[in-house]
C-alpha cells in the first residue's frame, strides 16, 4: 500500500481512495450477519455511521447534557455553543449565505412538511398548480397533496422517460402561469437518477416560482451549493449522510423564510407572548418550536466535519467506479433487469427478476450477509411507471468495495439456483 498523505488520511498517495483505511472508521462494517462477513448495500434507507459520530452521541450525555437557548448556567452555555457551532457547520457544508437559512429538522420528511404548511397555506390558493416529478419519494408528494385539499391547489406531475429522466419538454409545459411552487428530488431513491434541478430552478425561476429540491439522496453523493444551485429550499436528513436519526435541515432563501408564517407554536420560536399577542422569534429559532435534538444536531456537525476531511474527488472516483462496476456485473445477468439506467446516476442500483419477487432476492441475499432493500422504496408511483411491483435495490456509500460487488454477483448466483 501506498504512503498516506498527511493531510488526507482517506486518500492514497496515489490519489486514490483509501477505503480499507476509511473503514476502519466505521465500526459495524466489520460485523458478521449469518456468519458471514457484513456487505452494506442499504446506504439508501440509513447510512452507516463513523466513532467519531458516536463518540459525539456519548459524550454530549455524559459531559455536555443541557437544555439550550436558555440556561445561564455553564453547561446550558456549552450545549448551546455546541448546537450552534453545529448550525454553522451544515451552513458551511451547503454553503448557504447565513446560520439564519439553517433551520433544524426531524429530517426531509419534516422539512417538506414546514414548507407545504407554512409556505403553501399562507401562499397557494384554489386553483394554483404544484409540480413534483414521477420519481418522488412519497414524502415529496403527500405533503402536497395534503397542501392541495387544504387550499384547493392541483398537483402536477412531470413525466419520467424508460431510462428513469425527467422529460424537460413536458416540464416546460406543465410551468403555466397557475404554476405557484415546484418540488423535486435531486437524487432518485428508487432510481438513482441525477436530476438536472439546474436547468428545472431556472426555468420555474423565470416565471418568478420558488422551488424545492429534496436532498435526502444526494447530501451522501454531491458536494451541495445552494448558491450555485440558487434553490429556494433544499431539505435533508442526517441519517443517510453518516450523522445520527433524528435530525435534518431545512435550508431556506431567507427572503421567504421572514415572510412565512411559523410551522409549530411553543417554546423557543417566541420573542414575546401575551395572552393578546405573540411575537415570534428571529430566524431560524421561528421554526424551531421546543427542545430540539441537541445530541443528534451536535453529533450531525461532526459527520460535517468527516465528510469535508475527505477528498472530494477522489470519494466521486471510487463511488462512480463502484457504481460502473456493480451495472456492468449485474447487466451481464441474463434473467436480471436494471430499473433506472439515467445517463446520470448516484449511487442506487434496482432490479427485479421476472421469475422472483424483490422480497425473495432480498432474503436471500441477506443470508449471504448482503443487506439491500427489497420493496416499493417508498416511492409507489416509480414502481407503477415501470410496472413492476417492487425492486430490490442495492445502494452504495464510499465505504463499499469493489469486493463487496462480487459477494452480490455470487449472492444473485444463489438466488437463481434457489428460484431455477
Ligand atoms: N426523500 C428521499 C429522496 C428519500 O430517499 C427519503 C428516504 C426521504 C425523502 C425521506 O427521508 P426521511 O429521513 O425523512 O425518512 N428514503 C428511504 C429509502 O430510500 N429507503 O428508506 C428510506
Amino acid at each position: 500500500m501506498n504512503a498516506v498523505p498527511q493531510n488526507n488520511p482517506g486518500t492514497l498517495a496515489s490519489g486514490q481512495f483509501d477505503v480499507a483505511r476509511v473503514r476502519e472508521d466505521f465500526p459495524i462494517l466489520s460485523a458478521k450477519v449469518h456468519g458471514k462477513p457484513l456487505v452494506y448495500f442499504d446506504n439508501g434507507a440509513t447510512s452507516q455511521k463513523p466513532q467519531c459520530v458516536i463518540d459525539a452521541i456519548d459524550h454530549y450525555y455524559r459531559a455536555e447534557n443541557s437544555n439550550i437557548h436558555r440556561g445561564v448556567h455553564h453547561l446550558s452555555e456549552q450545549a448551546t455553543a455546541a448546537y450552534e457551532a453545529a448550525r454553522g457547520k451544515l451552513r458551511g457544508f451547503i454553503n448557504a449565505r447565513s446560520d439564519k437559512e439553517i433551520i433544524f429538522v426531524r429530517g426531509t420528511t419534516e422539512a417538506i412538511n414546514l414548507v407545504a404548511q407554512s409556505y403553501g397555506r399562507a401562499f397557494l390558493k384554489a386553483g394554483d398548480e404544484i409540480v413534483v416529478s414521477a420519481m418522488e419519494h412519497h414524502s415529496n408528494i403527500v405533503p402536497w397533496q395534503m397542501l392541495c385539499e387544504q387550499v384547493g391547489a392541483k398537483l402536477r406531475v412531470i413525466p419520467i422517460n424508460h431510462d428513469g429522466e425527467i422529460v424537460m419538454e413536458e416540464f416546460e409545459r406543465l410551468l403555466t402561469d397557475k404554476t405557484k411552487f415546484v418540488s423535486v428530488t435531486h437524487v432518485s431513491n428508487a432510481l438513482g437518477t441525477v436530476v438536472p434541478v439546474k436547468e428545472i430552478i431556472a426555468l420555474a425561476h423565470g416565471r418568478g416560482v420558488p422551488v424545492l429540491l429534496d436532498g435526502a439522496q444526494a447530501v451522501p453523493h454531491l458536494q451541495i451549493d445552494v448558491q450555485d444551485l440558487d434553490c429556494d429550499f433544499y431539505a435533508f436528513s442526517g441519517h443517510k449522510m453518516f450523522g445520527p436519526t433524528g435530525v435534518g435541515v431545512l435550508y431556506g432563501r431567507a427572503e421567504l423564510l421572514e415572510k412565512m408564517p411559523p410551522y409549530q407554536g411553543g417554546g423557543d420560536m417566541i420573542s414575546l407572548v401575551t395572552f393578546e399577542k405573540t411575537h415570534y422569534n428571529v430566524l431560524p429559532y421561528k421554526f424551531e418550536a421546543g427542545t430540539p435534538n441537541i445530541a443528534d444536531g451536535i453529533a450531525l456537525g461532526v459527520a460535517v466535519d468527516y465528510l469535508r476531511g475527505l477528498d472530494w474527488a477522489a470519494v466521486t472516483a471510487h463511488e462512480d467506479g463502484l457504481l460502473r462496476y456493480a451495472t456492468e456485473a449485474l447487466g451481464q445477468i441474463a434473467a436480471l433487469r436494471i430499473i433506472g439506467t439515467a445517463k446520470e446516476k448516484a449511487g442506487v442500483l434496482s432490479f427485479v427478476f421476472d421469475h422472483v419477487h424483490a422480497h425473495d432476492v432480498g432474503t436471500i441475499l441477506d443470508q449471504e450477509g448482503v443487506a439491500v432493500r427489497a420493496g416499493h422504496h417508498c416511492a409507489m408511483p416509480v414502481m407503477q411507471r415501470f410496472g413492476v411491483p417492487a425492486t430490490a435495490r442495492a445502494s452504495f456509500a464510499f465505504y463499499n468495495t469493489i469486493e463487496e460487488i462480487d459477494v452480490l454477483v455470487r449472492a444473485i448466483g444463489r438466488v437463481l439456483k434457489v428460484f431455477g
